[in-house]
Formats: C-alpha cells, sequence, structure tokens
C-alpha cells in the first residue's frame, strides 16, 4: 500500500482521490489538507480531468473527522490556522468546475462529513455511517456541518445531529437527501466510477455553468437566483459544444463534447 496520504488515479477522463491513512480511519490532519487542496487546485487546470471521484482507503471509512490527535493540545490560534486549511480545501472543491462524487465507504463523522457536504453528488455504501459527533468532544461542527446541513435537511433534523452527536446510517441519510444513492459495499467504487464517466462524457462548459448556477443560488435571493441561472443558461450558447450537443441529438448520434 502506498504511504502517500492521497492517492491520485487518473481512470480515463476520471481522477480518483483515495484519503489514504486507513490506521487513522483518514482522519484529516494537516498533510492530508494540504494535499487536498493541492490536488483540486491541479484538476482544476487540467482540461484532461472531467470529474472527480473522492473516497477513503480500506473497508471502514470515508473519513472519521478532523483529526482528534492533532488537534487535542492547540490552541485557539492553532485552531484558526486549521479551520482556515480546512475552508480552503472546501472552497477547492466548491469552486473546481468539475463535477466531485463522494463514494462514501464507511464513516463520514465531522469534518469528514462537512467534506462530503461540499461534494455534488454523494454516494453511500450500504453500511455507511454519518455523524457529528464534535458536541461530544466539547466543541462543535465547525466547518459548515451546522449551516449546510440545516439548508440540505432543515433545521429540525440538523439541530438533532448536532446536538445529540448521533449516528445515523446510510439508510437513513439516503431517506433525508443527504446522500443521492445507495450501493451494497462491494459495489461502490465500480458504482462511483461509472458514474463519474458518465459525468465525464458530458460538456464541461454545461457542468462547470451548473455548478456556478448552484453554488450562486445557495447563497442569493430567488429573484437573483433565476437571474445567474438564466445567464449561466445563455452562456452555454457561447461554447461549441451547444452546437454539437443538439446536432447530436438532431442527427440521432452520440455527442461528441470537447468543453470549447
Ligand atoms: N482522529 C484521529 N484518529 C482517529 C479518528 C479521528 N477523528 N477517528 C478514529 N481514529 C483512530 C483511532 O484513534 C484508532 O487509532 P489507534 O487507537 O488504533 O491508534 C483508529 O483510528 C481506529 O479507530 P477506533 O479503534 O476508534 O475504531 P472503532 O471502530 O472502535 O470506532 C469510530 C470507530 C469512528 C466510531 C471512532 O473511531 C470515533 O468515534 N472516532 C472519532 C470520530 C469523531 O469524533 N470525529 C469528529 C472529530 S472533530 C473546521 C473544519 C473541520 C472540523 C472542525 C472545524 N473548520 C473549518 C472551522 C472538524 C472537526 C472534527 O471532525
Amino acid at each position: 500500500m502506498s504511504d502517500e496520504v492521497l492517492i491520485s488515479e487518473r481512470i480515463g477522463a476520471v481522477e480518483r482521490l483515495t484519503i489514504n491513512r486507513p490506521a487513522a480511519l483518514n482522519a484529516l490532519n494537516a498533510s492530508v489538507l494540504a494535499a487536498l487542496k493541492a490536488a483540486f487546485e491541479r484538476i482544476a487546470r487540467d482540461d484532461a480531468i472531467r470529474a472527480i471521484v473522492l473516497t477513503g482507503a480500506g473497508e471502514k471509512s470515508f473519513v472519521a473527522g478532523a483529526d482528534i490527535k492533532e488537534m487535542a493540545t492547540i490552541g485557539p490560534l492553532e485552531a484558526e490556522a486549521l479551520a482556515r486549511s480546512a475552508k480552503r480545501v472546501h472552497d477547492a472543491i466548491i469552486h473546481c468546475p468539475k463535477p466531485v462524487i463522494a463514494a462514501i465507504n464507511g464513516f463520514a463523522l465531522g469534518g469528514g462529513f462537512e467534506l462530503a457536504l461540499v461534494c455534488d453528488i454523494r454516494i453511500a455504501a450500504d453500511d455507511a455511517r454519518f455523524g457529528l459527533p464534535e458536541v461530544k468532544l466539547a466543541v462543535l461542527p465547525g466547518g459548515g456541518g451546522i449551516m449546510r446541513l440545516s439548508r440540505l435537511v432543515g433545521p429540525s433534523v440538523a439541530r438533532a445531529l448536532c446536538l445529540t452527536g448521533d449516528m445515523i446510517s446510510a439508510e437513513r441519510a439516503f431517506q433525508l437527501g443527504i446522500v443521492s444513492e445507495l450501493v451494497a459495499h462491494d459495489k461502490l467504487d465500480e458504482h462511483a466510477l461509472k458514474k463519474a464517466e458518465a459525468l465525464a462524457a458530458l460538456s464541461p462548459v454545461a457542468l462547470a455553468q451548473i455548478k456556478s448556477a448552484l453554488e450562486i443560488g445557495a447563497n442569493a435571493d430567488l429573484e437573483s437566483a433565476l437571474a445567474a441561472e438564466a445567464k449561466a443558461f445563455a452562456l452555454c450558447f457561447a461554447a461549441a459544444d451547444q452546437k454539437e450537443g443538439m446536432a447530436a441529438f438532431i442527427e440521432k448520434r452520440p455527442a461528441r463534447f470537447t468543453g470549447r
């Protein structure tokens, strides 16, 4: 097994990133956060990569949170630096113009749940578990867990999860809309890769515009959000991909998108 904390593999036009600290259930330490930020910035610039799968090494865990052993003795200034580096990773994923699939292969806890929440599509193994257990460590979900989860599932469920620190099953996460698909554990890799390959065959221009509209819409009033959506729609018509997509439909053939 590799000793890198983040394994990057290219499979066609898909980049698979595997957080690789299985002995610590893939907890996010400073090295993992730095590697994730660098990887997403590299991927954003590389036109050959059209979709990303993010997962955790081993059978047990996606990411069991920030590294408690690294955090245990730090003071507020170091905590602020940690928060900043987690935020930079989140921003790199949110602003990456390509779709990012979280393939959640086990525990998604604390900062691991928060990491999954900034990905575009969440697919979970049927034995995955989700939770925000920070309260049990006398801290709180500070990387978007409170705010993003409240907006995703509503304040009632989010409050209960944040205040109790209880875990929920993958089935419950699916019912709540936290994940869009559940897959048998041993089929997760294959399924996530297949989904990523399907995304990689779509127009990078349209995908980037959809991500951008979704992000603007998440932070705006409805009128502004609708205006941003309409602008993003119009912008697609500047690209050859739009002509190709519509011509291919009319000519009854598969489209070949180039991102131009
Ligand atoms: N950090 C460090 N090591 C961890 C870990 C973690 N989060 N989770 C597990 N490990 C390590 C264990 O210490 C153990 O190591 P050894 O003792 O063997 O050396 C190994 O992984 C296997 O774990 P267990 O022996 O505990 O395995 P079990 O199956 O018995 O239990 C578990 C699995 C997931 C239920 C348990 O490990 C657990 O409760 N882990 C801690 C989960 C947790 O509390 N996560 C939240 C951490 S706080 C922010 C951004 C992010 C954050 C905050 C702010 N800003 C932007 C402001 C994030 C905060 C957090 O995530």
